[in-house]
């Protein structure tokens, strides 16, 4: 890549793009090619493609013994595995669950006509923050789902307590946080269950999929036939159920991905220590970091950009980025209170959620995983550091352009 050395080299201005192909948050990290044919052929050989088969068990099997929880339920998506377990946990009425999420987390309730009541987020953490979430119980709640957001776990122990002071059932939509710990304890076995999403932009990917793990045997009992459309034996039903089962080869790639996991974590954490030290001292730009004490994924490059001191927005930042073939995200933009149908049917709950709505205007994810390396990472950094560096000048030049654009579409 050739550096930028002025303003004019970025490629939103004159320049070329920094990078001929384009560099993704969430390209799918893969494992050992040949294991994972060699597990394919199995599948057709053995023509046990689906509904509860061997790869799928042994995968099961292998996640609990990882998460050290005595269930793991794998399910075809995290979305369905939470629709499942809110319907397994009883919930009804009023949910307390972050806004600042993907939203999945607020369907997956409002899916059974149950209300996600959003609670304000830490700004440090960026999970619910439990003072707030105590102030919005209301006789209508019957439960609370904590996101650990990017990987890093929640305020579990005081979740704990306040669910268990208002005998409130405790789900954790651990989607990011696969191979994480909390007090040295892996995420899993916290609150009545919890639920992982194995989805392709998952560092750990099964293509599509999921799972639930648990401790509690009847919440697992009940799971692994809601699963299954609510079988229990051939041409018994004995609940509503709906079709959450992994496929053989989605349990083919978790098996696979397994292997490698300890490589995946490996390769993330070297590219967080490399974005740490290029991006550190960059004012107004602050980088998520992770407990070094603690198992962690380092799944999520994640910055906040404070314009008020970079003088370039996150927005602008962005669009620079973009043009350089970087595709940063905005991820959770703008929050889930602003995204349809809760924007209509809750218009005012920004007003309760002032942390959220600030984070949402500031933070951007970067790419990482197998498919970066050093010299992409480094680019990264230096086109960022340029453009903050420029800030005021990239900020002035920008609105130039989106002036002139619109004097150009009136016209
Ligand atoms: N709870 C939380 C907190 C979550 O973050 C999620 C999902 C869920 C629940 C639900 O989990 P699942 O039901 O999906 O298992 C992505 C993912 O689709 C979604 O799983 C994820 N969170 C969310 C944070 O990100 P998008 O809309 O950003 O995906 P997309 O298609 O833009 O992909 C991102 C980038 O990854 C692309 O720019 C290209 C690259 N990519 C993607 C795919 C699918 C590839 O290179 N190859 C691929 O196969 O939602």
């Amino acid at each position: 890549m050739n550096p930028k050395l002025s303003v004019d080299d970025l490629a939103i201005f004159s320049g070329t793009p920094a990078f001929a192909e384009q560099l993704h948050v969430g390209r799918p990290n893969i494992g050992d090619r040949a294991h994972l044919l060699g597990l394919f052929n199995q599948i057709l050989d053995t023509r046990q493609l689906s509904n509860m088969g061997p790869l799928e068990r042994e995968f099961e099997q292998r996640v609990a013994e990882l998460l050290g929880v005595k269930h793991c339920i794998a399910m075809c998506n995290a979305t369905v595995a939470l629709e499942i377990a809110i319907r397994a946990l009883g919930l009804t009425g009023e949910v307390i669950v972050p806004s600042f999420t993907f939203i999945a987390t607020a369907h997956a309730l409002q899916w059974q006509q149950i209300v996600p009541v959003f609670c304000d987020v830490d700004p440090e953490t960026h999970c619910l923050d439990p003072r707030s979430v105590e102030k919005m119980i209301t006789p209508r709640t019957t439960g609370i789902v904590g996101v650990h957001l990017w990987g890093r776990a929640c305020e579990i122990d005081t979740l704990t307590e306040i669910a268990s002071r208002h005998r409130l059932k405790l789900l954790f939509d651990a989607a990011h946080a696969f191979a994480c710990s909390y007090e040295g304890r892996m995420i899993g076995g916290f609150g009545d269950a919890e639920v992982f999403s194995f989805h392709a932009t998952k560092f750990f990917n099964t293509f599509e999929g999921g799972a639930v793990s648990t401790n509690d045997d009847q919440l697992a009992a009940k799971i692994r036939l809601m699963k299954n459309f609510g079988f229990a034996g051939y041409d018994k039903v004995i609940y509503i159920g709906t079709n959450g089962k992994m496929s053989e080869i989605s349990a083919a790639m978790g098996l696979t991905s397994l292997e490698s996991l300890d490589d995946f974590v490996e390769t993330n954490r070297g590219n967080y220590q490399q974005y740490r030290s290029k991006l550190a001292e960059v004012a107004g730009l602050r980088l998520l970091t992770f407990d070094e004490n603690e198992k962690c994924n380092y799944q999520y490059i994640v910055v906040e950009i404070d314009e008020t001191k970079t003088g370039v927005s996150r927005d602008e930042l962005v669009q620079v980025l973009h043009a350089e073939n970087i595709i940063a995200r905005r991820y959770f933009y703008p929050g889930c209170h602003r995204m349809e149908p809760y924007r209509t049917c809750y218009p005012d709950a920004g007003r309760a959620l002032p942390l959220t709505e600030r984070l949402a205007e500031r933070v951007l994810t970067l790419p990482t995983g197998t498919a970066v390396g050093e010299t992409e990472i480094s680019g990264i950094c230096q086109i960022i550091r340029k453009t903050i560096a420029r800030g005021p000048e990239v900020h002035e030049r920008l609105s130039a352009q989106r002036q002139n654009l619109r004097v150009t579409t009136r016209k």
